[in-house]
């Protein structure tokens, strides 16, 4: 391959992390046959949990009274809150004009009409298909609820499988943190589990995740945690972990990813947008890695605070692949700190980024923010080796590339980058 020089090295690595397709590892998208769990209108990418608490910020609406609106008038609602009477600068606000220019629409009308008439002419895979080329976005994991009963039953029919782009991801999270009202849902499904922590229930609660591992081929175990999550302790969330979660992952040899420090609706009025994060103890990612060394770990944090000292911790166990900038992090300030600080502590051996999209569209904007952010560390990163007199060829480019946009979730697995399996050209 081409060497690369130190005038050449900018254009060379942009162009590559441009084209290097992803593997998106943890999503909220649903494939097409999920009907109204996949969501792709325009009132969804308007009504998005992020705009909503913006919007928030402005209006003087009680809460209820919003959200008896129907979607459309919330939409309207944002849309002349966030777009109309202030500046869209937020990194979810100016996400939304964002999408609009990929999908070449006109940004400068400020006439939401023009952006209803053009969602009117598509149709749902139409889109999808649109969003994922351009984006540039090859395989998406899904996060995937068996208690929830809608989406069940589109697994329960044998549904779920059908587009060989959408992987599932078991989500455990009623299990962990509020088992008073997840077990009566297992039971109902005819799980002999009581509220009592019995070898029975163990049995059981084991039998219902192989079971829904099996059903859905699901990549990984995933729950979220929140930031006083502690680990060991003689609590539930541990004997949980230890006799049940652990065990059902090393039968099926799939990683147990844990998103650790939300704390779930400081405002309940804001619902699904009134969720904090907080700071938690890395120490029970250690003391998991340390527990369960054949046991992978996927690991992203949602403070700031934590993500150096999880860093480092990546550095003493290789069974723990850090990934993504979550939610709040997922801000250009902090995914360029964090890259280059992973970059830096990590070399290539992480996995930089996840989009958390609910609503098709967002693939365009966050992974086009986040590759420009990517590609501008590496850059950096590049020109010091090559300050040095080593040399760096394209097809080393493409080769690291390939590892963080999706080979390295894949290795980590231990199984192989699925488009190369469906005979897709690199
Ligand atoms: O998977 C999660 O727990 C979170 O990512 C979500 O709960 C959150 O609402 C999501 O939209 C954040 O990006
Ligand atoms: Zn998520």
């Amino acid at each position: 391959g081409t060497t690369l020089h130190l005038h050449t090295i900018a254009d060379a690595v942009e162009t590559i992390v441009r084209q290097t397709p992803v593997t998106d590892m943890h999503t909220h998208l649903f494939a097409s046959e999920f009907e109204s769990l996949c969501l792709w209108e325009l009132d969804d990418l308007l009504t998005y949990h992020y705009l909503i608490s913006e919007t928030f910020r402005w209006i003087d609406m009680p809460y209820e009274q919003f959200w008896s609106l129907s979607k459309r008038e919330q939409a309207d609602l944002i849309w002349r809150t966030l777009f109309v009477e202030h500046s869209p600068i937020s990194e979810a606000a100016s996400g939304v004009l964002n999408v609009f220019r990929q999908l070449g629409l006109d940004t400068s009308s400020r006439d939401l009409q023009t952006y209803r008439d053009a969602w009117a002419r598509m149709t749902v895979d139409g889109h999808i298909d649109d969003v994922m080329r351009t984006a540039g976005v090859r395989d998406i994991v899904m996060t995937n609820d068996p208690l929830d009963a809608s989406e069940r039953a589109t697994w329960e029919r044998g549904g779920g499988k059908g587009d060989p782009r959408f992987h599932a991801a078991l989500r455990v999270d009623p299990l962990l943190n509020d088992w008073d009202n997840a077990w009566p849902q297992l039971a109902g499904l005819g799980y002999r589990v009581s509220a009592d922590w019995t070898e029975e229930t163990v049995r059981e609660v084991r039998r219902f995740l192989g079971e829904w591992i099996d059903r859905m081929d699901a990549l990984y175990l995933a729950v979220s945690m929140p930031g006083d999550f502690v680990y060991p302790a003689t609590d539930h969330r541990t004997r949980m972990i230890d006799e049940a979660m652990v065990p059902a992952c090393q039968e099926a040899g799939i990683p147990f990813a844990l998103m650790i420090g939300v704390r779930r609706r400081v405002n309940p009025g804001l619902q699904l947008a009134g969720d904090m994060s907080m700071k938690s103890d890395v120490g029970a990612v250690e003391s998991l890695c340390r527990a369960y060394p054949e046991q992978k770990f996927l690991i992203t944090m949602l403070a700031r605070e934590n993500q150096h000292e999880l860093a480092v911790l990546a550095r003493k166990f290789r069974n723990l692949m850090v990934f993504g900038c979550w939610w709040f992090l997922h801000i250009e300030s902090m995914v360029r700190e964090m890259t280059e600080m992973r970059l830096e502590l990590l070399g290539l051996s992480v996995i930089p980024q996840h989009s958390d999209c609910r609503i098709f569209g967002q693939l365009l904007y966050k992974w086009e923010y986040s590759r420009r952010i990517i590609a501008q560390t590496l850059i950096q990163k590049y020109t010091r080796v090559l300050e040095t007199g080593w040399t760096v060829t394209e097809d080393d480019v493409r080769r690291d590339c390939a590892d963080l946009f999706g080979g390295n979730f894949w290795r980590f697995l231990g199984k192989p980058v699925p488009a190369v399996e469906r005979g897709e050209a690199r």
